[in-house]
């Protein structure tokens, strides 16, 4: 940006006093300047970051305008939050923060629940927002949009930075993407108020202040000690299970992580975002044996996967406890994780592409497989498991059930396994997750560890956006309500997304009455026979309306081979669900009933 007031200014002056400006301003050498908006702007393209996740508006509306003017992809959505977790799924899938901006106060606080998200998740993301001003919210003196962002949001993410002046921009955004990246991945805040933007400083300076990030995520390698008390472990184990978690996944290892399993033959479970690291019809995948190989197995090796509520915390009946303890490996870049819900025998500190290595690495040419009997054992159930499974799904019943939909999904999924593929909901996410096979790393994106719902659009256009493959997302009707009026986004930016809406009229199931008397509906229903397909259809889009699996299927194989944003109302028996899904254990009245 040049400075060129100074003609401009003297052209609206008395031609005798303007001439003499000029001869002045001719004379002096042309001052460049920049200001807080380019600096933002420019830092965050010196690390590589492309694309900014956001809902224009007041502070940072022009910021928006300059950074696609300056060949930044800016995705304007319409709510923040569905930004915010754009932004965290392509920080998940890039290993590079994803940038989510939004306005102050409400568009902060909207923005604010996907940065807890993400951070819960471990994905890496930086909310920035504009602000009000530090003087009159500090004195609580009622400003446009007044809130101290910075507190709130400190609690809820991994760090929190303001940026008061033009030249510390850089090291605001430096010190931002070093926090999301370095160690456990995670969510970011970056104050930036109003006035930062307008802030002028000589160009040359600016540039000088801005940072490029070297090696904003440091590998980590694990101690030798560490790796060979892991081996050892692993070596006595007679029924030795590898469990993969979206730490794995996340950690763009692939081929080593395959050469872990294949080379030590020990059975697998991938958690629902780590399906795909291997192909989930690989011959080692447990993940159709999942209870059984969790209580019987006797030494566990998790990398990067937490003992949370996702696996019982390591602990009770689903892990076998009547039949003695475990022994546990866990692989993890924070040393805190470890110890968290149950004893870790062997914990391997260290990135996961550099622990894997080296445990291959320890392991030499002549590792002994586990045992024949262990995984007869597995392939027997699995077998058995998977037939059942065959049965259910060659079934074609009238109206759809969960079932016979994830059929034509799960095969238009094999036919396309580079597609991404986003999943939310109760039972349409359960089902789906044991279903729809997955045969690559990172194309399955879902509630994750919080289980929470509204991530779909969201994750979808991110899904989009940064792989540009056909995403498909199969949602649950409540689910996509959350994040439904997103589908204007994907028409906008005519994104190659279809959605599949199982509706079955309500949340678990369409049939809940109010037994109360009152004229209202019962508080888990939706209006019977909605048409979701109508809203993609107000847009451009391509609405479709399937009663049976043949016009899902042909539906769905159309909007995958025209990438033309599509959404089909699926029609699902409203009787078929059940309360919660599989969590049922987690929601007290039925928990209780049982
Ligand atoms: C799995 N299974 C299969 C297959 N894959 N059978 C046949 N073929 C295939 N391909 C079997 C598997 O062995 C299990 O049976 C069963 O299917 C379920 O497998 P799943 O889905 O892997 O396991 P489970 O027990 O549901 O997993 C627990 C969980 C999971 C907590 C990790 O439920 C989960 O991720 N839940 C997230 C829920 C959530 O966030 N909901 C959003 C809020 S909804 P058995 O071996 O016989 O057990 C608000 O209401
Ligand atoms: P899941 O829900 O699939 O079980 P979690 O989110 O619980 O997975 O666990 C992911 C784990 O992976 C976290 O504990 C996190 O610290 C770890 N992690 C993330 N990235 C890396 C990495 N690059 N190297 C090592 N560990 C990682």
């Amino acid at each position: 940006m040049s400075s060129v007031t100074t003609d401009k200014q003297a052209a609206a002056l008395d031609p005798a006093i303007a001439r003499a400006i000029k001869n002045i301003a001719d004379e002096a050498p042309e001052q460049e300047t920049t200001d807080g908006f380019h600096l933002v702007i420019d830092a965050l393209k010196l690390n590589g970051i492309d694309t900014i996740f956001g809902l224009p508006g007041i502070p940072i509306t022009d910021l928006t305008r300059m950074a696609q003017a300056e060949g930044m992809r800016v995705i304007s959505f319409r709510h923040e939050q569905h930004a915010g977790n754009a932004a965290a799924a392509a920080g998940f899938l890039t290993q590079k923060p994803g940038i989510c901006l939004t306005v102050s106060a409400p568009g902060f606080l909207n923005g604010l629940t996907a940065l807890a998200n993400a951070t819960t998740n471990c994905f890496p993301m930086i909310l920035i927002s504009g602000s009000s001003e530090r003087e009159i919210v500090d004195l609580q003196q009622g400003d446009y949009e007044e809130m101290d962002q910075l507190a709130i949001a400190k609690p809820l993410c991994k760090a929190a930075f303001r940026v008061l002046h033009a030249q510390d921009i850089g090291v605001g955004i430096a010190r931002a993407i070093r926090a999301a990246l370095s160690g456990r991945p995670g969510g970011v805040y970056l104050d930036l108020p109003a006035k930062l933007f307008s802030q002028t400083m000589e160009a040359a300076a600016g540039k000088a202040s801005l940072i490029k990030v070297v090696d904003p995520a440091p590998r980590q390698i694990p101690a030798a000690d560490a790796v060979k008390r892991a081996l050892d472990l692993l070596k006595g184990a007679k029924r030795p299970l590898i469990l993969l978690g979206k730490g794995a996944a996340y950690a763009q290892a692939d081929a080593d992580i395959r050469a872990l399993v294949e080379k030590s033959g020990i059975p697998y479970l991938p958690m629902s975002m780590a399906k795909g690291l291997l192909p989930d019809t690989h011959e080692q995948s447990a993940a159709a044996a999942r209870s059984y190989v969790l209580q019987e197995a006797d030494v566990v090796l998790l990398v990067g996967a937490r003992l949370n509520w996702l696996l019982s915390h390591g602990k009770g009946k689903t892990w076998g406890a009547e039949k003695g303890a475990k022994k546990f490996i866990q692989i993890d870049i924070a040393p805190t994780e470890i110890d968290s819900n149950v004893a870790i025998e062997a914990p391997v500190i260290g990135d996961i592409g550099s622990c894997v290595s080296a445990l291959l690495a320890g392991m030499g040419s002549n590792w002994a497989k586990p045992p024949a009997e262990w995984t007869g054992a597995i392939a027997e159930r699995k077998d058995k498991n998977l037939s059942k499974m065959a049965q259910t799904l060659a079934a074609r019943p009238s109206p759809m059930n969960f079932h016979s939909a994830l059929a034509v999904i799960r095969e238009q999924v094999r036919q396309r396994p580079d597609a991404m593929f986003v999943n939310e909901g109760a039972n349409t996410l359960d089902f789906a997750r044991s279903i729809v096979d997955m045969y690559e790393p990172r194309k399955r994106l879902d509630v994750g560890t919080w289980g929470i719902m509204g991530i779909g659009m969201g994750f979808s256009v991110a899904a989009a956006v940064v792989t540009g493959k056909p995403v498909i997302a199969v949602e649950g009707d409540s689910a996509f309500g959350f994040s439904g009026m997103e589908v204007e986004t994907i028409c906008r930016y005519n994104l190659p997304v279809c959605v599949i809406v199982f509706n079955n009229n309500g949340v678990y199931r369409g049939t809940d009455v109010n037994s109360s008397g009152t004229p209202d509906v019962a508080p888990t229903v939706f209006v019977k026979n909605a048409r979701y397909d109508k809203l993609m259809e107000a847009f451009g889009g391509v609405g479709v309306h399937a009663t049976t699996a043949d016009e899902l299927q042909k539906a769905l194989a159309e909007a995958v081979a025209s990438g033309r944003p599509t959404l089909i109302n699926a029609v699902i028996d409203e009787t078929a669900g059940t309360e919660s899904g599989r969590i049922t254990s987690l929601n007290p009245a039925t928990a209780k009933k049982k």
